[in-house]
């Protein structure tokens, strides 16, 4: 956690392309492809800051429920970042790592994402990480269930589970120390979690914006993260 006002990690929840698009009279995919695109401006900004890990949330397992069309559409966003972008995310060192359920991706869709991981995982800069078909119940479900079955196969003691290994049961475990996002941002004037992140952002600063996503420019992050090292970040204490 960071005590400097520095943003290390910052999480994002990508709302508005939808609402973005309709203002426009363009159909939706028009705001997903409009949002993706912002993508790589607002990584860009990120590591230009020298934030370590940037966490997008991207596609959540309640979306499963949109129109077919909408939800194959969106499959085919990450094949379509990483070809357009994977020669500067090489370029910047940026190494991408996903967050969430990949097995039931559809096959050209999981290709992608496990070849950008393959790709860029020698990468030492910023750590893009897709959070992807992933919720955060979910998450929480698999680390009890992971833990459960230690302690009944005797592995552990359940009086020894505490927040230090219950963590390191979550998907963000390999970030180690960075694994707690410092800030939230959701744009489009949402001010909800929409199971992100639930145990992770228990001691975050939480920056909503009322401005879509596709809208969300780096003067938009600039006052965001100059919001966030003005606040007192106190952690409970006095
Ligand atoms: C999606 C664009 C961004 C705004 C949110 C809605 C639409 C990039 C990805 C992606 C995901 C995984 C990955 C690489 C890229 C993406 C979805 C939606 C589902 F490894 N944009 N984008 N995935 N939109």
């Amino acid at each position: 956690m960071s005590q400097t006002g520095q943003v290390r990690h910052l999480a994002i929840i990508m709302d508005g392309n939808g609402r973005w698009a309709k203002k426009r009279h363009l159909p939706r995919m028009a705001g997903h492809k409009q949002g993706m695109e912002n993508i790589r401006r607002i990584a860009r900004a990120c590591d230009d800051h020298g934030i370590k890990v940037l966490t997008l949330y991207a596609f959540s397992t309640e979306n499963w429920a949109r129109p077919k069309k909408e939800v194959s559409y969106l499959m085919s966003l990450p094949v379509n970042f990483f070809n357009h972008y994977m020669p500067e995310l090489q370029e910047r060192n940026v190494k991408v790592k996903i967050m969430g359920y990949p097995d039931k991706l559809p096959a050209a869709t999981e290709k992608a994402v496990q070849r950008a991981m393959a790709e860029t995982a020698d990468n030492t800069g910023m750590i893009l990480n897709f959070a992807f078909n992933y919720g955060s119940r979910a998450e929480i479900i698999s680390a009890c269930q992971e833990l459960a079955a230690e302690a009944a196969a005797g592995k552990i003691d359940p009086a020894e589970i505490d927040e230090q290994s219950f963590s390191q049961h979550l998907m963000t475990a390999d970030l180690g120390e960075l694994a707690d996002p410092d800030l939230l941002i959701r744009t489009s004037g949402e001010e909800r979690l929409s199971n992100f992140l639930l145990w992770q952002l228990a001691y975050s600063e939480f920056y909503f914006i009322d401005r879509f996503w596709p809208d969300f420019d780096e003067d938009d992050l600039q006052t965001a993260l100059t919001a966030f090292a003005n606040r007192h970040r106190r952690f409970g204490k006095i």
